[in-house]
């Protein structure tokens, strides 16, 4: 039997319109192999769309593709991720789910997690990831002891970092100990740590794909791709693992050091440098501290211009400054720079539970930097808001009461 891995999409995810396009080329690439390989199913282990709404655009190819998928009778299974969560609970993933187009397999009932069976016998159960690690309660408080015990082909998916294989640049992440995992499953199909891991553990098979597209600048100079794993179980039960890179655009990256330049001469060194660009992914990275003027000064129309047959032609300036400015400093993801400020000043309020605060203002970040959908009405629009913020805060139930 055969299975494919998925994990980390993020439909939706690049603001540059070509780099949305490649993440949705990327995913109808892996689909296409899947159906080529005759998989029998497939699993995504969590963040499938960037956000719990994507756009109309999105879900239209989403559809396209997922209903392909399903006249090849290959079925689809996921857990939802960190991205795809909304507090409301709203999420297009249960829209597709109510559309027969794809399973949501994480099912609690009694405090115990069930299995889904697949047409091919194998059983598949997971808990998915929800922002700064919240799922952990779900590993802790629910009761194992039938799943572990259950005969058979049986698969874990999930959306988490896990402690023994948390990579070293990811240190401030929330991840979860191997310990709270549940025992005795032949494979253990992992998600939101974007990188790639293999391991036979006592515990069973455990991998973790990497994300199908790189999701930003640094995955991109990085990972140059994406992948996916394809699964083949041979009779002994023995798990053969293949990783399936999906590339579709060659990637050149560059560094300029800006100490003691100008910007002009960045400009020039930067024109001089970059050849052969015609329909590759372009990646200028300029770090360091301005002899004179300032980032802005760097001509980048110009620069842009110059490469115009690149496919696409991207810059990062984070931790470029000028002389007369402190240094900032800016990590790669949004979500480890929040973490870091909140942390810093979290720090300097006298509060009871930081940690409490520090999750309730992560959520409030998350959703109040939400926009009204592409139809969405502002009355809607404005109690998907108030909902959202009165889950976070633990209060709707009080709220709820006052109006009845
Ligand atoms: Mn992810």
């Amino acid at each position: 039997m055969k299975f494919a891995h998925l994990a980390d999409i993020h439909i939706g995810g690049w603001q540059d319109q070509k780099l949305r396009k490649l993440n949705l080329n990327a995913f109808d690439k892996a689909i296409n192999i899947c159906i080529n390989e005759s998989t029998a199913f497939i699993l995504i282990a969590g963040d499938f769309f960037n956000t719990a709404l994507p756009s109309i655009d999105s879900l239209k190819d989403v559809a396209r593709i997922l209903r392909k998928v399903k006249e090849k009778n290959i079925s689809l299974y996921l857990v939802p991720g960190s991205h795809d969560f909304s507090p409301s609970g709203k999420s297009m993933i249960d829209v597709l789910e109510k559309a027969g187009l794809l399973k949501n397999v994480m099912k609690i009932k009694d405090n115990k997690l069930l299995f889904t069976e697949d047409k091919t016998g194998t059983k598949i159960t997971g808990i998915l990831g929800l922002r700064t690690g919240l799922e952990k309660e779900y590993f802790k408080t629910l009761n194992f002891k039938d799943i572990e015990e259950e005969e058979g082909f049986k698969i874990f998916i999930f959306h988490t970092s896990i402690e023994e294989y948390k990579p070293k640049d990811l240190g401030d992440i929330n991840s979860l100990s191997l310990d709270l995992f549940p025992k005795n499953f032949d494979y253990y199909a992992g998600g939101h740590v974007h990188y790639l891991l293999d391991v036979k553990h006592d515990r069973g098979h455990l991998a973790y794909p990497g994300p199908l597209f790189p999701n930003n600048f640094k995955e991109l100079e990085e990972l140059k791709k994406g992948c996916f794993n394809l699964i083949e179980t041979k009779d002994d039960m023995n798990i053969i693992v293949k990783k399936i890179p999906i590339k579709l655009k060659e990637i050149d990256s560059y560094f300029f050091d800006a100490n003691g330049r100008s910007p002009l001469q960045i400009e020039n060194e930067i024109l001089n440098a970059v050849k052969n660009f015609k329909d590759k992914i372009v990646m200028i990275r300029i770090e360091g501290i301005l002899e004179t003027g300032k980032p802005t000064d760097i001509n980048f129309k110009n620069i842009f211009d110059n490469f115009k047959e690149a496919y696409v032609v991207l810059k990062n300036t984070n931790k470029l400054v000028s002389k007369s400015f402190d240094n900032i400093r800016i990590d790669e993801s949004i979500e480890l720079t929040e973490s870091r400020i909140i942390e810093e000043h979290v720090k300097s309020i006298e509060l009871k539970n930081p940690e409490v605060y520090n999750s309730i203002i992560k959520s409030l970040l998350l959703f109040l930097d939400s926009e009204k959908e592409e139809g969405e009405k502002s009355m809607d629009f404005e109690r998907r808001i108030m909902d959202e913020t009165l889950k976070s805060l633990g209060i709707e139930n009080l709220f709820k009461n006052d109006n009845q």
